[in-house]
């Protein structure tokens, strides 16, 4: 009984203790306590870059006496977004001097949708912001690359290269070449006096489409469509070439400051060849397709890009007056299909 009641009387006795210095610290020294910002000195604002989302925090204090030591992790609920920041204010005396802190949430990828992001600090909202994530965030890139075959492997070859591509999403093309080259053409008819192979691949599905990309000024791997023939005799001969096609993958660097080419496909020798001409450009309105139309290359669509088809029109790959840049379509022979690809562009200028 004794030795409780001298354990009280020392228990009271430290409580008082440190009471007296609680109190004593909270009169005489000056501390950081938590403080939530008022909504006016809070702005909030959003961007997109290559489609992640971002905000913006900006709060201006009246005194450098604030601090945030923590700007939380985002939340998602949803179309419902937010983070809740630790900001602390200084109690002891501080100029008047305007302090501003800044910090940029990145959000990630978000679906297409009308979101609100609120900025909150100690759980307490401060400042929300609506905004909208759409597909359209930036305006895309189009590649076109037209080419000339010269090389495959270790030997001369003769052939085209027709590339449309939108980076980082998708890519269409195709090259057509015949080794070795039996003259400017290929002719099935009159047959060329050796023997000879034309070769078709085309692209299938580009997973990688990308400009400036790793020592390349252009560079496009994924799966592409193969197919060979040995000395074609007739259209049929032709036309099987497209039918049946083998898939398999593939790349195509273009280098030297757009000149060169290369593509490596698998099973095939390196086929090389010069750039002939090649455009980029940014779509102002993201659904309209690349130009594939302006044939010349000279930044409008017109009678002379109109007049290329007209020369071919009817005409199949191997035979006379087949222009491989007239086939928008790579299916070999040049018809309404090419025509109708691009006919709504006549007369537009990009
Ligand atoms: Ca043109
Ligand atoms: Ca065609």
């Amino acid at each position: 009984m004794k030795k409780s009641v001298l354990e009280l009387v020392f228990a009271l006795f430290t409580v008082s203790l440190l009471c007296s210095v609680s109190t004593s610290v909270t009169a005489f020294v000056e501390e950081w306590i938590p403080c939530v910002p008022n909504s006016n000195y809070v702005e909030l604002s959003f961007c997109m870059k290559d489609q992640i989302a971002y905000i913006k925090v900006v709060i201006t204090f009246p005194t450098p006496c604030h601090n945030v030591s923590d700007w939380g992790e985002v939340t998602k609920d949803g179309y419902t977004l937010g983070a809740n920041s630790k900001v602390w204010k200084w109690t002891g005396v501080c100029v008047q001097v305007i302090w501003t802190v800044t910090h940029t949430y990145d959000l990630g990828y978000l679906e297409e949708g009308n979101y609100t992001f609120t900025f909150k600090a100690w759980n307490m909202p401060v400042k929300s912001i609506e905004f909208t994530v759409s597909q359209q965030g930036e305006d895309p890139t189009w590649v076109k690359v037209a080419g000339c075959v010269d090389r495959y492997g270790d030997v001369p070859a003769y052939g085209w290269l027709n590339v449309f591509a939108v980076v980082d999403e998708w890519a269409e093309g195709w090259s057509v070449f015949v080794v070795p080259p039996p003259g400017p053409r290929i002719l099935v008819y009159p047959p060329p006096p050796i023997d000879y192979t034309i070769y078709v691949v085309k692209i299938v599905n580009a997973s990688v489409v990308k400009l400036d990309y790793d020592g390349a000024n252009f560079y496009l791997s994924g799966f592409w469509a193969v197919s060979n023939v040995t000395n074609p005799r007739s259209i049929e001969d032709i036309i099987r070439l497209v039918l049946g096609m083998k898939v398999v993958t593939g790349e195509l660097n273009v280098t030297d400051s757009w000149s060169r080419f290369s593509l490596t496909i698998e099973g095939f020798e390196e086929i090389r060849g010069n750039v002939t001409a090649y455009r980029i450009g940014e779509f102002q309105t993201p659904w309209e397709p690349i130009p594939y139309f302006d044939i010349n290359y000279d930044y409008k669509i017109d009678m002379k890009d109109i007049a290329t088809i007209a020369r071919s029109f009817g005409s199949c790959l191997g035979f006379d007056r087949y222009d491989f840049r007239a086939d928008l379509n790579f299916d070999v022979k040049i018809d309404m299909k090419d025509i109708a690809k691009c006919a709504k562009f006549f007369g537009k200028a990009y």
